[in-house]
């Protein structure tokens, strides 16, 4: 794919989030998209995001559990970006921000050095922690009905869309995170539960694998950045009305209401 086609496919899945507005996955359109191409156009998307004057906040990991490998026929989890217009605070999510938003509780790093792979492990990756927070991540594929290949995903920025973060914070030390539990409910009914193991068997393997193929392209993590390590639970598709809670062992509970502006008046 030339460089013409990469810009021009980044800014229609720009569009698509910006108009909120569902679009064909892009591999009806180029079958033979390759991973390294579609992380190529991920990589331009996020060059016009900077440019349009957003900020990282942090990359995060996506197809963590093997649920969603084996979903997806992969063997590796794949990454994206969070950026600072991603971040939701207070306890009202917006529906019509979206296009079909699902959310997913997960435990997100914060860190205190750089990073930098290869050949970085988990353990590596809890001595550069400053602490971990709880976080519910709302994802939202661009492409029609949630329907996509590996390479239309991670051009689509891992489906990131929104995120919020707990306020309920620890060091990594004081919690075994592959024995997390975390519970998420949706109108009091407890829609899906897992572990911390449930994320490549221990969410800092995650991070230190996103450290890894972060490293293949120049890039470490940075201190300061928040990084989400993947979905302890599955993704539960969000409506209008309902109230979201998240509890997790060690890390506090998360609850927001979804909201929509269309029926508000
Ligand atoms: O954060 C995630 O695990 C999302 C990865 C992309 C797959 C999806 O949209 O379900
Ligand atoms: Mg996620």
């Amino acid at each position: 794919m030339d460089k013409a086609t990469i810009q021009e496919t980044a800014r229609f899945l720009i569009n698509a989030e910006v108009e909120k507005q569902e679009v064909t996955r892009i591999t009806a359109k180029y079958p033979d998209l390759s991973i390294e191409t579609a992380y190529e156009i991920q990589e331009q998307l996020v060059q016009m995001k900077l440019a349009e004057g957003y900020r990282i906040v942090g990359p995060k990991m996506g197809l963590t559990s093997q649920a969603k490998m084996k979903q997806m026929n992969v063997s590796d989890p794949i990454y994206g970006y969070i950026f600072d217009y991603m971040v939701v605070s207070g306890t009202e999510f917006e529906l019509t921000d979206c296009i079909h938003p699902k959310v997913e509780a997960e435990i997100a790093f914060v860190l205190g050095k750089d990073i930098e792979g290869p050949g970085i492990s988990g353990a590596q990756v809890l001595a550069a922690t400053e602490y971990v927070i709880p976080a519910l991540e709302i994802i939202d594929s661009r492409y029609e009905n949630f329907q996509f290949t590996l390479p239309d995903v991670i051009a689509d920025n891992a489906s990131s869309s929104r995120v919020m973060f707990g306020n309920c914070i620890q060091r990594p030390e004081a919690l075994e995170l592959d024995l997390v539990g975390v519970t998420l409910s949706i109108n009091g009914q407890i829609k899906d539960l897992g572990a911390g193991a449930a994320v490549v068997g221990h969410p800092a393997n995650s991070v230190a694998m996103l450290a890894n193929m972060l490293a293949k392209k120049g890039e470490k993590l940075k201190a300061g950045q928040t990084i989400l390590s993947g979905g302890i639970t599955g993704a539960i598709m969000l409506n209008q009305g309902d109230v979201v809670s998240a509890r997790f062992d060690g890390l506090g509970c998360m609850e927001f209401i979804v909201k929509s502006n269309k029926n508000s008046n």
